[in-house]
């Protein structure tokens, strides 16, 4: 099972017959939410360098779901960093280095965390193997959301 995937902020990203990319609008013509002021004071508050975030990323993991190895490297400005939000159930997540095949680490991603990819990291390959279906009571069905915020241009 994969990913389910929805977005706020000025960019969302989505996928289609052309492939993924981000765009302006939701596939159904409409414009994204705004981003939650609470989660632009998170990234505020371990980014304070960075620009305002574009795009908020809201992945959902189901019991099953995993996200394969891969670097986010769509966005034009590798100088700024993502960051990310786990809620829910905890998910097993994985990262390399910038190239493909190296030596990688796994950490548990626990509901609250927030992780950093800036600098050197900023382009690390990174992924979640599996998650611990029903190990947090934050959603009412079980799963793992978590959220990603970029500098889109
Ligand atoms: O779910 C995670 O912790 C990572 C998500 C991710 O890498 C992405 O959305 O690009
Ligand atoms: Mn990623």
């Amino acid at each position: 099972m994969s990913v389910r995937m929805t977005a706020a902020g000025k960019f969302g990203w989505i996928t289609d017959r052309r492939g993924y990319r981000y765009e302006g609008r939701h596939p159904r013509g409409t414009a994204w939410p705004d981003i939650p002021e609470s989660l632009l004071t998170i990234w505020k508050a371990i980014a304070p360098d960075a620009r305002t975030p574009e795009c908020a990323l809201i992945n959902f993991y189901g019991e099953g779901a995993r996200m394969g190895l891969h670097q986010d490297k769509d966005e034009a400005d590798f100088g700024q960093p993502v960051v990310s939000v786990s809620l829910g159930d905890e998910g097993l997540f994985r990262i390399g280095g910038v190239e493909r095949g190296g030596k990688t680490t796994s950490q548990w991603l626990r509901s609250g965390d927030v992780l950093l990819l800036s600098g050197a990291a900023r382009l690390a390959h990174h992924g979640v193997d599996k998650i611990r279906f029903g190990s947090s009571t934050l959603l009412p069905g079980g799963g793992r959301i978590n959220v990603t915020m970029r500098v889109v241009r």
